[in-house]
């Protein structure tokens, strides 16, 4: 499918953090892989003056999803560590980009982007319809940033060479990618973009 971009598109780089690398303590196998893709995707989007909004887990250091608070996870992405910085090699434009924290509160969790975040409002308020959505892990934050999208009214579409999934169960990863696909998502690859 074909997809030519207007002015009311924007770029969602999901949680692409050293935490979440090969080498990170929750790692998503070939989570660096994709960076150059996403790279590419992020030169295109910025060359044209479309926002380009980067998500990122950014947890307190006590944080309900850690083992020892009883959640799922090794602790990840603390706030201010390194594991929590973004892949060094990923194109951080200097404007007319947006860094969005999320899970920055001991008590809550947030798999999507848009959950107790500002993201919503910053696309409302500049006219974004179209959501073009990458990163990791497709099996958490890629699926719930994505459905949520879905459920605010936007139509996103899911960059398929740009995402890497967990597989905590194998095979999760793809039931996640048909989830958002029965729900409205549509799938494009860098080469769909006119
Ligand atoms: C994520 C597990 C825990 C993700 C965040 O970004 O997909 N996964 N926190
Ligand atoms: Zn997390």
């Amino acid at each position: 499918m074909k997809v030519k971009l207007t002015k009311r598109d924007a770029l969602i780089v999901v949680d692409m953090q050293r935490d979440f690398m090969p080498q990170g303590v929750l790692p998503v196998p070939d989570g660096d892989k994709i960076v150059p893709r996403l790279n590419e995707y992020i030169k295109l989007f910025f060359e044209i003056g479309l926002p380009i909004f980067f998500t990122r887990d950014w947890h307190p250091k006590d944080h309900i999803s850690f083992k020892e608070q009883g959640g799922l996870w090794p602790p990840h992405c603390v706030q201010d560590t390194e594991g929590a910085e973004f892949h060094p090699e990923l194109f951080i434009p200097q404007d007319n980009r947006f860094i969005i924290s999320k899970g920055t509160s001991r008590d809550f969790d947030a798999y999507s982007g848009f959950q107790g975040t500002i993201l919503d409002s910053l696309l409302r308020e500049r006219g974004i319809k179209r959501l073009f959505v990458g990163g990791v892990a497709t099996d958490y934050c890629v699926k719930n940033t994505v459905l949520g999208g879905i459920n605010l009214g936007y139509q996103v579409f899911l960059l398929m060479d740009g995402i890497k999934g967990v597989d905590v169960k194998p095979g999760d990863s793809e039931k996640a990618i048909e989830e958002m696909l029965e729900n409205g998502a549509v799938s494009i690859s860098i080469q769909d973009i006119t």
